[in-house]
């Protein structure tokens, strides 16, 4: 089913960073995202029966952003 996560992104300094991770993200089967540079958040729609909040968080890191779960 489609489950929506907010994660809290560090170490975006331009508004390329928020594009960049945007795209990433898109690209991935099953998720839906929308990086908000100023506030340092990413607001991510997936299906979970297909990818998992590790899999997406997993990479934002790679991309070289700190990133968190919003509790
Ligand atoms: Mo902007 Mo982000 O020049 O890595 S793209 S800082």
């Amino acid at each position: 089913s489609t489950q929506t996560v907010t994660l809290e992104v560090t170490g975006m300094t331009c508004a390329s960073c928020s594009a960049r991770i945007e795209k990433v993200l898109n690209k991935m089967d099953g998720v839906d995202a929308n990086v908000n540079l100023a506030m340092e958040k990413a607001s991510v729609s997936y299906d979970d029966a297909v990818v998992s909040v590790e899999d997406i968080t997993n990479k934002i890191e790679k991309l070289g952003y700190g990133v968190r779960q919003e509790k």
